[in-house]
């Protein structure tokens, strides 16, 4: 990331000095420590005797996009044989804007039938998870990625992690120019990383060749930092919840430039009443020409002035809460050199996806298909996996994942679309798109058996939970209602629950916080309604909602504003008042 370095200096030079190195956190002190990262991967890769690595470079490894977890489903079976974990990876790929060629496709598809238990995960950030991976076949997985010229760097740890671009379902020309943007700014964020090329790589470590990362320095990020881009009138990043977000303001003459929010996020802890979710704070807007000069800025104030002693509260919203909105962008544009102008308007409508075949500008056809919970599997009856591998190999197009876990085929030619209904209707996908309004608009995480953090079902939980409010909403005569639920195992909210209109948060096994009266197009977070209740009591507690709902909403009004105009739950209006 030398670009940052050219305009800020090197990270020990400007960080806050009331955090001296010698007080930082544990986290902390290892990065420091680490050799560049480097740890002792090497040989906790080569250690036979186990299927783990060490403690220190679990950690570590994050920062090279893979972790450590062991299967859940086992794991109190192989304790009471006195068996280790069944340890296995998770490896996430770095994939900016979720684009992806046929040529990748078939290589990741590949990977995951040989390493990956015959999945692959499409995650909430737009790229690829495999899960399932065993210690001694990661290199060969990292390897095999790297012939189809992807990696994983960065895709997890105290850094910029994958960078979101909207999918738009038209890719006119004004989102070429913004996912290139989104394209750029990712390998602009993206750490050196010497020491990934010679774990995974076995490229020969250079000796005096190896300075410390140049923006980064030896701390990294205190926290991981999220960056996506958005093209109005949909929200389907969900901008404000991004600690960076661009807002792309379109023009006659194409892209003006960005509106620019800072400071949203998700993560929080139950019990824990000073962590919370956040949404992004509007600060202005830059020509489009300035964006990678705003990361340099936005994420130096970050390095600098981000909690290093608490890892709780380490993310940039904490930042901006604790030192002030006023300050912090005043520091921001003491970095750019130059103020931000004044936001321009725009407007968002919605957050989902938009299903089926579409036909572009350029007169190409692409097709968008619902993915539950992004799951690419084989199921009896239904081969998604090898339909998308037959996809891949008829269609030397693109592949797009989008941030709702869908998928798109794109760049169709006319004559392809035949072939690829007809490999859709072959794998008993024909009516994959055929769901109800609630279906189309859920998400959950992939929490158990793989997610360590799991505290109760969320991926595997949805199908089942979603039909039975489905049941509830078609009494009513609301099927086809476009409903936000987001579901996730944990407070941690990867699915971003916080802002959904109905959202679920895993307590433990069977048992969830309910939140209601989210915003539609993600503009708004929910506030909790039940806390720690079993399945009947969330269903009766909608179902009443729901009843309500269909019998006095106004024209046109989502479930969310209904459940605040109805008095059910108070609006939320600032992260910090999300838990009193
Ligand atoms: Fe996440 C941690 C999965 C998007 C907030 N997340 C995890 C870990 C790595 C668990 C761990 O630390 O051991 C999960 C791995 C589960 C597994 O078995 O694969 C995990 N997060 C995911 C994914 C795969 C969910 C999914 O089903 O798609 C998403 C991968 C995104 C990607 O491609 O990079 C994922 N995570 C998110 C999002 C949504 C987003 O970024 O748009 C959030 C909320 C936004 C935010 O960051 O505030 C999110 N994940 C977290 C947090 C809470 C962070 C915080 O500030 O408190 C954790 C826990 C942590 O970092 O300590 C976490
Ligand atoms: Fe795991 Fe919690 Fe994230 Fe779900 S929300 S993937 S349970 S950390």
């Amino acid at each position: 990331m030398a670009n940052l370095t050219e305009a800020h200096g090197p990270t020990d030079r400007s960080r806050d000095v009331s955090q001296p190195l010698e007080r930082l956190g544990p986290d902390e002190t290892l990065k420091a420590n680490s050799d560049q990262l480097r740890g002792g991967i090497v040989l906790s890769l080569l250690d036979r005797i186990t299927g783990a690595v060490s403690e220190s470079d679990i950690k570590l490894m994050k920062f090279q996009g893979i972790y450590q977890q062991d299967d859940r489903d086992i794991c109190d079976e192989r304790r009471r044989q006195k068996l280790e974990p069944a340890y296995q990876f998770m490896v996430r790929v770095r994939l900016a804007g979720g684009v992806c060629s046929s040529e990748q496709w078939l290589k990741l598809d590949e990977l995951a039938r040989a390493y990956g238990g015959e999945t692959l995960r499409i995650t909430t950030r737009q790229t690829f998870q495999f899960h399932w991976i065993l210690k001694r076949d990661l290199k060969s997985t990292i390897q095999g990625l790297h012939e189809a010229l992807l990696d994983t760097i960065a895709a997890c740890g105290d850094d910029a992690r994958g960078v979101m671009c909207s999918v738009n379902p038209s890719l006119s020309a004004l989102h070429a120019r913004v996912y290139a943007l989104a394209t750029q700014a990712s390998d602009h964020a993206i750490p050196r990383m010497p020491a990934y090329h010679e774990i995974w790589y076995d490229k020969q470590r250079v000796a005096g060749s190896d300075p410390e990362e140049p923006f980064y320095g030896k701390t990294y990020m205190p926290r991981k930092f999220k960056i996506g881009y958005v093209i109005p009138p949909t929200n389907d990043i969900d901008v404000y919840t991004q600690d960076l977000g661009f807002i792309a303001i379109g023009g006659p003459d194409g892209l003006e430039g960005f509106n620019i929010v800072i400071g949203g996020g998700m993560g929080r802890t139950d019990q824990a009443h000073a962590t919370y979710p956040r949404l992004a704070d509007l600060i202005g807007f830059v020509r489009a020409d300035k964006t990678m000069a705003v990361i340099d800025a936005v994420m130096s104030v970050q390095r600098d002035f981000g909690d290093r002693l608490d890892r709780s509260r380490a993310r940039f919203k904490y930042t901006i809460d604790d030192k002030g909105l006023d300050w912090i962008k005043a520091e921001i544009e003491a970095r750019l050199g130059f103020p931000l102008q004044a936001a321009r308007p725009y407007e968002f409508t919605s957050n989902g996806d938009t299903f089926g075949w579409t036909r572009g500008e350029d007169g190409r056809h692409h097709y968008t298909l619902f993915v539950e919970s992004g799951r690419l599997d084989n199921r009896p009856g239904r081969t998604l996996l090898d339909a998308l591998r037959e996809v891949a190999s008829l269609h030397r197009g693109w592949m797009r994942l989008t941030p709702n876990q869908n998928l798109m085929i794109t760049n169709v030619a006319a004559r392809d679309r035949t072939e690829i209904d007809a490999i859709l209707e072959a794998h008993g996908l024909s009516s994959a798109n055929h769901q109800s309004g609630l279906r189309l608009n859920a998400i959950a995480c992939v929490a158990l058996p793989t997610c360590g953090l799991a505290m109760a079902e969320a991926e595997r939980y949805l199908p089942a939970f979603t039909s039975k409010l489905e049941a509830i909403l078609t009494a009513h005569g609301l099927q086809a209602e476009p409903i936000t639920l987001r579901l996730s195992g944990c407070p941690n909210g990867c699915s971003r629950p916080y802002i959904a209109e109905i959202g679920l948060t895993g307590r433990a096994p069977g048992k969830y916080n309910l939140y209601l009266g989210g915003g539609f197009h993600g503009q708004r977070l929910n506030k909790m309604d039940l806390e720690n209740a079993g399945e009947t009591a969330i269903l009766e507690r909608l179902e009443a909602i729901i009843a309500h709902y269909a019998e006095d909403r106004l024209a046109g009004e989502p479930f969310g504003d209904f459940a605040i105009r109805a008095g059910y739950v108070p609006e939320v209006r600032a992260g910090r008042d999300f838990n009193t």
